[in-house]
């Protein structure tokens, strides 16, 4: 060990992130397959289609991963495969989240599963979706069953994936299907969002063989007002605090619906619903005073701040102030995406390590996180965005889907491997 290495926790969890319409292909049965068929939503007119085929490529997957010293993986389980039909289970795709995970583990990958990463089966998308008062009991029957299931195969399990980007972007925004555009409708979703939550964490711990450890994946973001001095904009960028990070943290903790989406009331055994706390991070917000009805508006990164293809702010430190704001509830934290989209590889290596010194910083803060799992090991489908975008440490060659490591992948197993990020890296990149 050198003078000014950073060396991370003993036990410390490295590896990626995935979610299955991303990565898999073929995912027919859910609503973003059907949202993408009608056109002239993706960005780039594509369509998720074969994605990275990791359906059928998962074994040359997570040997790649453990060959890039690799420790751990976080992966989706696509409902619409595992429960096509209300209620009725396909067994045959269950034994096949069987096989993969086994795979994980054959290949010394810890598995994190996620329930729910944005996709819906057609089914409950029919039913309402997210807005539906009977999406809690919906997915907690679900969750049990995977439970039952695959419990004995994964010790981490993350119940809803991003629930504030759902209830945004489906509902709010109506960037993402079903494309609503709908305050209340919104605020309905988030408070499902929120509850299933507490459902679904109760179905896991019941149903699992072994004591599963379980929790919330939040994407928190590092809320500043484009102008400290001014009381609009502080009132804004707290509003949006509010609703982006503080609800599913006040939720979980108190066992209460919090404004803007509820007035303080309980939710029955929502308290507590966590052993662990999911972080993605990827960006801070600036918010200034907006226009009615939502009154916020995000101030774009400056011309010459350092940004991503997808145009967010590289703000690294914005990463050590989501950890230290989750000190206080005293469960342990793993960071569960971080990542860049860029065609400079170089780039990303800079971002890896500019992230990671900040995780380092906060556990030197006694913030208690346990893994960094980088979004993602393969190149694949960014949602909306469709595939022009690159967030892979291994590029994957169109036509073939052909793996290629880039450089970041090699500096990244050299790290997991260590378990610390050596000074003279640092210094390599003038950090
Ligand atoms: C999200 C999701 C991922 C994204 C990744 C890059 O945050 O939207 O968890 O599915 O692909 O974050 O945007």
């Amino acid at each position: 060990m050198a003078e000014g290495d950073l060396v991370f926790p003993d036990g410390f969890y490295w590896g990626c992130a995935a979610s299955s319409h991303q990565v898999e292909g073929n995912c027919t049965n859910n609503q973003w397959w059907a949202w993408e068929q009608e056109g002239g939503h993706i960005k780039d007119g594509s369509v998720s289609g074969l994605a990275c085929d990791h359906y059928n490529r998962f074994e040359e997957d997570f040997a790649l991963a453990r060959e890039l010293g690799q420790n751990a993986h976080r992966m989706s389980i696509e409902w619409s495969r595992v429960e096509p039909e209300e209620g009725r289970w396909d067994q045959a795709e269950v034994d096949h989240y069987k096989r993969v995970l086994e795979s994980m583990q054959g290949n010394g990958l810890t598995p994190f599963v996620t329930l729910h990463h944005f996709t819906n089966p057609l089914w409950f998308e029919a039913k309402g979706g997210w807005s539906s008062p009977d999406a809690p009991e919906l997915i907690a029957r679900y969750s049990g069953h995977m439970a039952k299931e695959l419990g004995d195969l994964a010790p981490f399990w993350l119940t809803i994936n991003e629930p504030n980007v759902v209830a945004g972007a489906c509902y709010v925004a109506g960037v993402h299907p079903p494309q609503k555009r709908d305050m209340a409708l919104g605020a309905q979703a988030y408070r499902n969002l929120l509850v299933a939550h507490g459902r679904m964490y109760h179905a896991v711990k019941e149903s699992a063989p072994h004591d599963p450890k379980v929790g919330i994946v939040l994407n928190m973001s590092f809320v500043q007002p484009a102008d400290p001095d001014s009381e609009e904009d502080r009132q804004s960028a707290e509003l949006y605090d509010r609703f982006w990070n503080e609800y599913f943290l006040a939720g979980v903790e108190k066992g209460v619906i919090s404004p803007p989406v509820g007035g303080g009331e309980e939710a029955p055994g929502l308290k507590g619903t966590w052993d662990v706390i999911g972080l993605n991070y990827y960006s801070r917000t600036v918010i200034r005073r907006g226009s009615p009805p939502v009154g916020v508006e995000a101030v774009p990164p400056s011309e010459d701040a350092e940004r991503s293809v997808m145009g967010w702010e590289v703000y690294p430190e914005g990463l050590y102030y989501c950890l230290l704001r989750l000190k206080r509830y005293g469960i342990p934290v793993y960071v569960t995406e971080n990542g860049i989209s860029t065609e400079d590889d170089q780039q990303r290596c800079r971002y890896i390590l500019r992230h990671l010194r900040e995780v380092h910083r906060a556990i030197g803060d006694g913030v208690d996180v346990r893994s960094y799992l980088h979004w993602s090991l393969v190149d694949n489908f960014e949602w909306a965005e469709g595939y022009g975008q690159w967030f892979g440490l291994v590029a994957m060659e169109p036509g073939t889907l052909d793996r290629k490591p880039r450089a970041s992948a090699y500096m990244f197993r050299d790290i997991a491997r260590t378990n610390r990020v050596p000074a003279d890296l640092l210094r390599h990149y003038g950090l």
